[in-house]
């Protein structure tokens, strides 16, 4: 459904891109619900209906995961909780060959090849693989640059622009293989990071307070049309020709290529952005029975996010319920987590008792996490993942400390530690060959003093015959 040509049109690059995600994590989530229904009772352990109503789709808090130090030779994204070897599968780039996805339990649909930056060409097989290169592609935001972008982007074709070419690119792009293609649906990360995306959604509602606006009540703050483009034209859908349309009440398509199931995805039952503005109550479900609320977050409790948000009753987020907390089979292990909130809440605490307010010192400690590492450099590979997407890369995606380079080096996408690394290199090699360097530099002075020489005595000769 994500790669089918038609829906991936409207589903990227434009102000589809998140609600459409979100119909489609519920659709695999429903999917889920009704299995568990259906064959909970001969699953090993059991499942009563009652644990099958109470699935939940997770989601992976990669900012939890950000390196602050690329220097220190540990890979922070190694020791997320992610890499389950029963589950997702082992921390290791190539193919995956433990947890749930290996080759024997899991065919992907897209075919790769072993070179984990071509996209799409030349394949091999089936098998599911991983890049998982944090100095090529560094994770790019911590908690407080989401925080700090979050709450300075209330417009939202601003936020959405930025999140889809930001936050949601980059791990995207960490994964290589099946994960940079349209296929990414491929790898069960997709399901984990698009939850991520999705919560991240929900917390920029939350801090803005427009949760409380009903669906007519909206306004281009909270929703405005940004349509697919190629180039400077509208892309047209192929049958009609018309330019698809992305605005509140337009209809989100979900295209489905089984021609024996599309009776699952008729196109009077596709929904609009409003009608997934709507997540419902406990008692009463929003459309089609959607109710999504994210539980327990370190992120929306700490002190800066909760400083800097208009509203401080989260209601889509941070909501706890706790008969549902029991199911989940394998708790986080939050003591990381909980150790970078905590220094984030005293590094923001430094800078209010520095007399800043409480923006400044949001910003700034934003400023110092995104100087902590580097940008991404903008190789074919991401290029070509851009064009992939229907993204502008310069519309969402310089970050904090991106600017300030922008503008002292007048180059984006080449600054901390790629400039560094450029550096390094030169002085590398003048390390290695000062001997060749300076007598060629002495033989290179000594030539531009006797070049200048002559073209001083030839001036001279020349001023001489004129004034005669
Ligand atoms: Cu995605």
């Amino acid at each position: 459904m994500h790669s089918n040509p038609l829906n991936s049109a409207q589903w990227h690059g434009t102000s589809f891109f998140l609600p459409a995600h979100k119909y489609f994590l519920w659709v695999l989530e429903s999917a889920l619900i009704w299995i568990a229904k259906t064959d909970g009772p001969i699953m090993r352990p059991p499942l009563s209906p009652e644990d099958a109503c109470n699935i939940a789709l997770p989601y992976w808090a990669w900012e939890m995961d950000f390196d602050y130090d690329l220097s220190d030779n540990i890979d922070s994204l190694s020791l997320s909780e992610l890499w389950h070897d029963r589950i997702i599968g082992s921390y290791k780039p190539g193919a995956v060959n433990d947890g749930q996805f290996t080759s024997k339990r899991w065919t992907t649909v897209l075919q790769t090849s072993n070179d984990p930056l071509a996209i799409y060409v030349p394949p091999v097989d089936n098998v599911l693989k991983r890049y998982l290169d944090t100095t090529a592609i560094p994770l790019l935001y911590d908690p407080s640059q989401l925080i700090n972008e979050i709450v300075s982007r209330p417009q939202f074709a601003d936020f959405t622009k930025w999140i889809e070419a930001g936050p949601h690119s980059i791990p995207h792009l960490l994964f290589g293989f099946h994960m940079s293609t349209m296929y990414s649906v491929d790898d069960p990360v997709f399901f984990l990071h698009h939850c991520n995306i999705d919560r991240l959604w929900h917390i920029w509602m939350d801090c803005h307070d427009y949760e409380k606006l009903s669906a007519d009540e909206l306004t281009d703050v909270q929703y405005t049309a940004l349509n697919p483009v190629n180039g400077n034209n509208p892309k047209v859908d192929p049958d009609t020709q018309q330019p698809f349309l992305v605005g509140l009440h337009d209809k989100i398509s979900y295209y489905w290529q089984s021609k024996d199931y599309s009776i699952i995805f008729p196109s009077e039952k596709w929904p609009t952005p409003a009608d997934l503005w709507g997540l419902g109550t406990e008692n009463s479900t929003g459309w089609d029975g959607l109710y999504y609320r994210y539980g327990p977050d370190e992120l929306v409790m700490s002190k800066p996010m909760l400083e800097n948000c208009a509203g401080k009753d989260w209601s889509w987020v941070n909501y706890v319920e706790t008969e549902q907390q029991h199911f989940a089979p394998i708790l986080p292990n939050l003591t990381r987590i909980s150790a970078w909130v905590e220094s984030i809440n005293d590094n923001y605490t430094i800078k209010l008792d520095e007399g800043m307010d409480i923006k400044q010192a949001l910003t700034k400690l934003a400023q110092e996490a995104c100087e902590a590492i580097p940008t991404l450099e903008m190789t074919d590979y991401v290029r070509e993942w851009f064009e992939m997407v229907g993204l502008n890369p310069d519309e969402g995606f310089i970050r904090v400390c991106d600017i300030e380079a922008e503008s002292m080096h007048g180059a984006k996408w080449l600054t901390g530690l790629q400039s560094r690394k450029k550096l390094k290199a030169i002085v590398g090699m003048v390390k290695d060959k000062w001997p060749i360097i300076i007598s060629g530099s002495v033989i290179a002075v000594i030539l531009v003093v006797v070049v200048i020489i002559f073209i001083l005595k030839k001036n001279r000769e020349k001023f001489n015959t004129i004034n005669h």
